[in-house]
């Protein structure tokens, strides 16, 4: 009958992924593509689906090119999803070392390419971790293959394979189920869920998190872990709107409507080793500032300098460390960047002076969209803006005007232009001098727009507004928040750049930072691109005073360490909603120990900073911080290490232990660095956690007890005010007297925990700078000690000795975990 022609819904690739208009089954088959509803769960399975004879064939051999492989394609098919597809197309392969090979697919036409540094590896020797396979039956297909253990880890013949104008499609086998990444999307597991064909499209937008849709950055870059724990990830550089599908072979659909085929495979094979050659091509973080590891308190909303000043006091009298104290944009004019509401923050300047004095930072805000109402000669941005002709034009030539916060119509400036970069430094020092922040914030740069289009035109229909097939982003409409399509820049049209808006301002926000400050630039951003790490940070956006918000925050945490911006973490207690005690109480346990720890909240919602509430909440973050405040040296060193070597700083237990399968699905726990682990309670009502111990000696981090359990969950008691906290065997971490912050802290004395593994040896590393220099570790001016523990015996090595305060800094604890006699605490060294 009908159903056995049917191919199995696993081998699917949907040939009309848009609506369709009237009759499906004829639409369908009209095109050319096969209709089978039969036997099909009721659940986004293709219905009408390519042919496996669609594709492309080869032309001749493939051209071995000394480092790769060139293949000329030609069109095998009639069948077209969306027109104007490219008859012959070449692909490239490109050999670029034994752990890094590029696939690049172009139709000899001149076509956007994204303006994405990639850093080089170390060249190919010969001794590939992969080869590649061509085949052409029944079309063109390619497989990349492990060659140690014969995986194929990127296989092209589920088919599909479509080049076109505004449309272009690969899809590849998987070699596991094992699928993290992509992003940024708000997912609820950080390993894939492979049933009814999920969709993350990726289009850069100011929503909440809900479900798959698009949020503020694009990130197409997933990883693999392979059944036997190797390890590899997968970029596809593209910045137009894309979307994946999870597919259930199990495989994975790329679509996007523009630029190229473009894709970067990263061998490992451990998942460190993939975290490490992603950042070694797309760029790593620099370490930051010493200072923005310390807790920071924020809300948008203290409406006056006496709310805000009153945050700090009851913070203080609470005993609880803080480092940085936010103005957000109600400190502002009238909601105007670089300015400062004289009738309701008059004072700030003078009390930002104030609070650096006793060792508290302040940070603030920009928007990118400058008011354009404003009569000239009484706000600057905008005259010396439009002055230096900083502002993105409409397609017809005039200024683009849009609506966001300031009360006239706003420009969006062009941050692809060199003068647009000289234009924002120059305001933000001149800001500087108004307001001595030491570090900033940069958001709606997706960019966001309450309108769609052009406040006053719109946008016109054409290709780019309206092209042939639209992503399954939130509003349908590309230009929908955000500016028309076909507006150029100096790169391309915002049809192809749009996702890169707050990418390119990043870089000179961060060099208007350094310019203000001099010191080492801190900037995180909201809307972020592939190799946003190498100028600013990230917080994961609005989400919600909710316990599903609490949960989605790790995985956000992971997943952005694994794109290469490891100093991140949500807001604390969630953005929107007024959050109920016990949550928060929850959140600033767990919040100590993101990388990036920030309370921070919208305008109208309840107080929620640790003091606000009653003992319970302040005592317990008290408790948390100070356990963070103490092993700042460890963490500070995991940013070296990152910036360094590309490793994670948030870290998945399978990172650290890929074969043990029951680390594979975990992301309730999460590891800091190779050792530090973590295991909150998640849920309302909670008291005790059930806590996964990978196979190797672990400690309770307070008590200093051994843990009898290896390779096992246990079942742990978590009273309200404690977050369970364990030490892995193996390790030396470095760790200094806690302080109210992070100034008063680097004073305090250090001292090392060594945490013993089975052979009763440990190992670790501790870095340490000035704290708020440039680029110490190119310039050398930089500590770094490297002990080592074993037959009973410390040996500490000063590997480099260029930060000279180091010599008055008392190393005074050594504290021992799991020494066969008992060796407890030792105090009091010189
Ligand atoms: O539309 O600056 O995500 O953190 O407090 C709101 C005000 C604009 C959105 C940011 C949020 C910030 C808020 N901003």
């Amino acid at each position: 009958g009908v159903a056995q022609q049917c191919l199995p819904y696993t081998e699917r690739i949907d040939c009309h992924p848009g609506p369709f208009t009237g009759n499906n089954r004829e639409e369908c088959i009209a095109m050319g593509c096969t209709f089978c509803d039969a036997d099909v769960p009721d659940w986004n399975v293709p219905v009408c689906y390519l042919p496996k004879s669609y594709g492309y064939k080869m032309d001749g051999q493939p051209e071995d090119t000394g480092n790769g492989f060139r293949v000329t394609l030609k069109r095998a098919t009639s069948l077209t999803m969306f027109g104007s597809d490219s008859e012959t197309i070449t692909l490239e392969v490109f050999f670029q070392s034994d752990y890094r090979l590029r696939i690049k697919v172009t139709d000899g036409t001149s076509r956007y390419e994204v303006p994405l540094q990639v850093d080089p590896a170390q060249p190919a020797t010969g001794n590939r971790l992969y080869d590649v396979e061509f085949s052409n039956d029944p079309v063109f297909a390619f497989k990349v293959i492990r060659k140690a253990t014969g995986t194929v880890i990127f296989d092209t013949s589920l088919g599909g394979l479509t080049f076109s104008d505004q449309f272009l499609q690969i899809s590849t086998r998987l070699a596991s189920k094992n699928l993290y990444g992509i992003g940024e999307n708000e997912q609820l597991t950080f390993r894939h869920n492979f049933d009814k064909f999920p969709v993350f499209p990726l289009f850069t937008k100011d929503t909440f998190p809900d479900g798959n849709a698009n949020m503020y950055g694009v990130h197409p870059q997933y990883t693999v872990l392979e059944e036997d724990g190797n390890a590899h990830s997968v970029l596809f550089v593209n910045s137009n709107a894309q979307e994946f599908v999870v597919l259930p072979a199990p495989g994975l659909l790329h679509r996007t409507i523009g630029g190229i085929i473009d894709i970067y495979i990263f061998l490992g094979p451990t998942p460190e080793n993939t975290a490490q050659q992603y950042t070694e091509a797309i760029g790593r973080t620099p370490i930051p500032p010493y200072w923005a590891l310390g807790f920071q308190l924020c809300k948008y909303g203290y409406d006056n300098l006496e709310t805000m000043k009153a945050v700090v006091d009851r913070t203080l009298a609470a005993q609880i460390p803080q480092d940085v104290q936010y103005g957000d944009i109600d400190i502002m004019d009238g909601n105007k960047d670089f300015t400062v509401s004289q009738d309701r923050f008059g004072g700030l300047p003078a009390y930002v002076r104030e609070l650096k004095a006793k060792g508290v930072k302040f940070m603030t805000i920009l928007d990118p969209a400058i008011a354009l109402g404003e009569a000239p000669g009484t706000y600057r941005a905008a005259d010396l803006g439009k002055e230096m002709g900083v502002f993105l034009n409409n397609s017809d030539g005039t200024i683009f005007e849009g609506r966001v916060w300031p009360s006239s119509n706003v420009g969006f400036p062009d941050f692809s232009k060199n003068a647009t970069r000289e234009w924002w430094i120059t305001m933000i020092k001149e800001f500087h001098d108004l307001l001595e922040f030491d570090a900033l914030w940069i958001d709606m740069n997706e960019p966001d727009n309450f309108g769609n289009g052009d406040t006053n035109k719109g946008c016109p229909n054409n290709k780019y507004n309206n092209p042939p097939y639209v992503p399954k982003i939130r509003g349908d409409y590309l230009p929908t928040s955000t500016l028309c399509m076909d507006i150029e820049d100096s790169i391309s049209l915002q049809y192809n750049t749009h996702s890169l808006y707050g990418w390119l301002e990043s870089e000179p926000t961060a060099a208007g930072v350094l310019a203000a400050t001099g010191k080492r630039p801190y900037v995180f951003s909201r809307s972020t691109y592939v190799g946003t790490g190498r100028w600013a940070s990230h917080w994961l956006g609005d989400n919600y005073s909710k316990w599903r918000d609490i949960k989605t925050s790790i995985i956000g945490t992971l997943q952005f360490n694994q794109f290469g911006v490891p100093f991140v973490g949500p807001d604390i207690c969630g953005h929107q909603g007024h959050v109920e005690e016990e949550l928060c109480q929850r959140w600033h346990e767990l919040g100590a120990f993101y990388p990036f720890s920030r309370n921070h909240n919208a305008y109208g919602m309840k107080d929620q900073d640790p003091a606000s509430f009653g003992p319970a909440v302040a005592e317990s973050t008290k408790k948390a911080l100070e356990i963070r405040y103490t092993y700042l040296p460890y963490l500070y060193t995991l940013f070296f290490y990152h910036y360094t070597q590309g490793s994670t700083v948030f870290r998945a237990l399978w990172h650290e232990f890929p074969t043990e399968i029951a680390t594979q699905g975990i992301d309730t726990q999460f590891l800091l660095g190779p050792g530090f682990m973590v295991s909150p309670a998640l849920n309302e009502g909670q008291r005790s956690v059930n806590a996964y111990f990978p196979n190797t000696r672990w400690f309770n981090l307070r008590e200093g007890t051994e843990v009898n359990a290896r390779g096992t969950t246990l079942n742990l008691n978590t009273p309200l005010d404690t977050i369970n906290l364990h030490l892995r065997g193996g390790i030396i971490y470095p760790t200094q007297e806690p302080a109210l912050n992070t100034e008063l802290a680097r004073r305090n004395d250090i001292g090392i925990t060594i945490a013993l593994d089975d052979n009763n040896s440990a190992d670790g590393r501790m870095y340490n700078d000035d704290g708020d220099m440039l680029n110490p570790t190119e310039s050398g001016k930089y500590y770094l000690v490297h002990h080592t523990y074993a037959n009973g015996e410390l040996i500490s090595t000063v590997e480099n000795n260029g930060y000279p305060r180091m010599a008055e800094i008392k190393l005074d604890t050594i504290r021992i975990l799991g020494a066969p006699q008992n060796l407890s605490t030792a105090t009091g060294f010189n």
